[in-house]
């Protein structure tokens, strides 16, 4: 790898610091989740990882059985020693949070972390609910504590589900009159309204993610929808390579976090996370990886580094 700007961040007499991003998600044992697949790939890109757990789960929660404890009552600890040796980050990527409680110690992260370095890139993928339901160990106050964290984020990507729950839209309702438009102009209308809920608990872009849809020449497809705060909606599509799997959307926001924190535009980072996703999902296919074991990335790793 090249010894860039995008990389390190200073540059000072044979010093070289690269840039170091904050990743605050759960550990699962098995199952490719949240910090299992997110800290290889942002190494990969050349970014320097810093795992904060939320939780330990013995796996993701699509299998049978998961032992979990939450990270909760340490965090204040684990934050305030990074305070006093004065770690600074040029990212933090918020994931799952392992209950409520945690939404606050991470604000008061997020502040600390603003006054070292006003430039930091704050990232939020709500994770919490897909097709339509909340994940196990997931409540309400867990839709409370994330719409707070919204108020502190550069950008949040939920899924379609988690876009709903934040959006106190109702999903079944918007699926529906999702699947009843037959051209990008109808689907930017239900977008549109969707992203302006979503805009009022956050300032920052919005990415809804790995929406399933039909393009107009009839293909399947999964669509990313991008609004920055001027209001601008790119759709970005990607043929659907295969099953919706657990952890794509760990995958997709590391890589995002990582092309941002490099100084990408969101548009080429959103479309840069998208086809890796894809060939990750089309590979594991091609592997027959039984679904709950999630994507099949190591083996593709080398094809993100630059
Ligand atoms: O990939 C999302 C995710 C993260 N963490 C845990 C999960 C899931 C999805 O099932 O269970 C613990």
């Amino acid at each position: 790898m090249s010894l860039s700007a995008e990389v390190y961040l200073y540059f000072t007499e044979n010093v070289f610091i690269m840039k170091k991003l904050a990743i605050i998600n759960d550990l699962s044992g098995v199952g490719r989740s949240s910090l299992s697949i997110q800290l290889p790939v942002v190494s990969c890109l050349g970014i320097t990882a810093c795992p904060v757990p939320t939780a330990i789960l013995s796996s993701h929660t699509a299998f049978n059985e998961v032992s979990k404890v939450n990270f909760s009552d340490h965090m204040t600890a684990y934050f305030d020693a990074w305070d006093k040796n004065d770690f600074r980050f040029d990212g933090i990527l918020i994931g799952y949070l392992g209950d409520e409680n945690e939404q606050k110690i991470i604000e008061q992260f997020i502040v600390k972390q603003r006054e070292k370095n006003p430039d930091v890139k704050v990232i939020l993928d709500p994770v919490m609910a897909d097709h339509g339901k909340l994940y196990r160990h997931m409540s309400d106050r867990n839709i409370s504590a994330l719409r707070s964290l919204a108020k502190h984020a550069d950008l949040i990507c939920p899924n379609l589900t988690e876009a709903a729950f934040l959006a106190d839209y109702d999903y079944e309702g918007l699926r529906e009159t999702l699947d009843s438009c037959n051209h990008d102009s109808a689907k930017a209308i239900v977008f549109n309204a969707l992203l302006s809920a979503l805009h009022h608990i956050t300032n920052g872009t919005v990415v809804i993610t790995g929406v399933e849809d039909i393009s107009e020449n009839d293909e399947d497809c999964l669509l990313n929808v991008l609004s920055e705060s001027d209001g601008d909606v790119r759709f970005i599509r990607n043929p659907k390579t295969g099953n919706n799997r657990p952890g794509t959307g760990d995958l997709f926001s590391a890589i995002l976090a990582s092309k941002l924190i490099k100084g990408t535009e969101p548009e080429n980072a959103c479309r840069t996370a998208s086809v890796f996703v894809g060939r990750a999902i089309r590979h594991s296919e091609n592997e027959h990886v039984p679904v709950t074991e999630g994507v099949q990335f190591e083996d593709l790793l080398h094809q993100l580094s630059d």
